[in-house]
């Protein structure tokens, strides 16, 4: 697209909105205050890379596809994150998986530490990109069980607790490092398939690992910890340890970030609807944006009605002050940077269209009791030139506008991961 077809859509864009209230300068002024926290694990379908050709192992998630071209190294990865970068709009962070670690020699996970991590730190002060951590509970023999932090077994769950305890303490030290504090979110995979006598036993052992993994105090200028919790897993579908209720009480009186992931819940839940009212009793949500299609499959995020949904309630419930977005799908079976890229454009754009709903106009009708003209308006809204803006924006932050970033995705395909083997 030409720049000058780019700038003078954008003008007639810019009237559109503004005759419904609308700022557009507003909007494309606010959207990078959004970093994307992007998934380090869409590269290499969430193998990692403590040794050559690590698999991702139970855990109760699956990537399903075998497309050429995964990445096969930290280099190969971080080639593919640097491709991605120059096809999104703004400046990122990169998400890490402990299981990420550079590991010239064998190093278990109770024994990590910010040597294996140090690397990325680097490589991300020289790519502009913060990172943030994952303590990895899964792809791991002390995880066959299907119970880590959750188990009877005390050696089990005393390593799981080293594990998190050495994981924050690298977050901590990459908060210091790149000046800007580091969310470290876990995920653990712990349930069974069947019955469970004693859901009341693992919770409680949970709630107390979970003690012991933050008894030590940092910083919170650099070091956020945040917990996930889930509906169900593969190998998992009778009882989840750490389910939604669980890490809602836990979070709240323990003062930790809540994680909601897109793909946790029913399928007929709005995840959007809970933004409030969790956000009554808590400053923070995380979230990881994701696509469930049916189950919690982990599709690459479109611009669907759910994207859509939550990035509306995320403006509307006070934006990037309440909300850290980070992703969390993974797809083997298209190529994995042009996932990634559809993945971060449409998470953008949904913030966008959020940073664009007509608001105080519908608000005004929803308080007058006009239930006509704001459906009128909302309806109104979907046929105004987003497209015009959102090309704006990628022209402003030097990526392609348009359908462009297809064939770059392409081009990087012949020229780099379709040589992959
Ligand atoms: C699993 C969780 C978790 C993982 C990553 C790889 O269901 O969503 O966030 O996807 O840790
Ligand atoms: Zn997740």
């Amino acid at each position: 697209m030409s720049a000058s077809t780019i700038a003078s859509d954008y003008l007639r864009a810019q009237e559109q909105y503004a005759a419904l209230g609308v700022d557009t300068e507003h909007a494309l002024r606010t959207l990078p205050k959004f970093p994307i926290s992007i998934h380090c694990w869409q590269a290499d379908d969430v193998g990692g890379f403590e040794r050559a050709g690590a698999t991702l192992g139970g855990g109760g998630i699956q990537t399903t596809g075998n497309y050429p071209g995964k990445a096969r190294s930290i280099a190969e990865a971080r080639q593919d994150y640097e491709k991605v970068f120059t096809l999104v709009p703004g400046k990122h962070r990169l998400n890490l998986h402990a299981s990420y670690g550079e590991f010239s020699q064998p190093v278990d996970r109770d024994a990590i530490s910010i040597t294996q991590f140090q690397g990325w730190l680097d490589w991300g002060r020289e790519q502009g990109v913060p990172l943030d951590f994952n303590s990895t509970c899964f792809s791991h023999p002390k995880a066959e069980s299907g119970f880590t932090l959750s188990s009877k077994d005390a050696g089990t769950r005393e390593f799981w607790i080293e594990h998190v305890k050495r994981c924050r303490e690298i977050g901590a030290a990459m908060g210091v490092q790149q000046k800007s504090a580091c969310v470290h979110n876990v995920w653990i995979p712990d349930g069974a398939k069947d019955f469970t006598m004693d859901r009341m036993g693992h919770r409680r052992i949970l709630a107390a690992s979970l003690d012991a993994c933050f008894a030590e105090d940092h910083d919170e200028a650099h070091l956020i910890d945040a917990v996930e919790s889930k509906l169900f897993g593969i190998g998992s579908e009778s009882f989840v340890a750490g389910s939604h209720e669980f890490y809602l009480g836990y979070a709240i009186t323990r003062g930790k970030l809540l994680c909601l992931d897109m793909g946790h819940f029913h399928p007929t839940e709005s995840v959007a609807d809970k933004l409030s009212s969790i956000l009554q009793y808590t400053d923070e949500l995380l979230l990881h944006v994701s696509r469930p299609v049916r189950w919690d499959s982990d599709h690459v995020v479109v611009l669907d009605d759910s994207i859509r949904e939550l990035a509306l309630e995320i403006v509307r419930c006070g934006g990037s002050a309440n909300f850290r977005v980070a992703l969390d799908f993974f797809d083997a079976s298209i190529n994995r940077v042009g996932a990634y890229v559809t993945g971060i454009r449409a998470t953008l754009q949904g913030l966008l269209l959020g940073l664009l709903e007509p608001r105080a106009l519908l608000l005004e009708a929803e308080e007058s009791g006009n239930g006509f003209k704001k459906l009128g308006l909302l309806e109104t809204a979907k046929t105004l030139p987003f497209g015009a803006v959102w090309n704006q924006y990628c022209a402003m932050h030097n990526v392609p506008a348009g359908a462009g970033w297809i064939e770059e995705v392409l081009s990087y395909e012949r020229e780099v991961t379709g040589k992959r083997f």
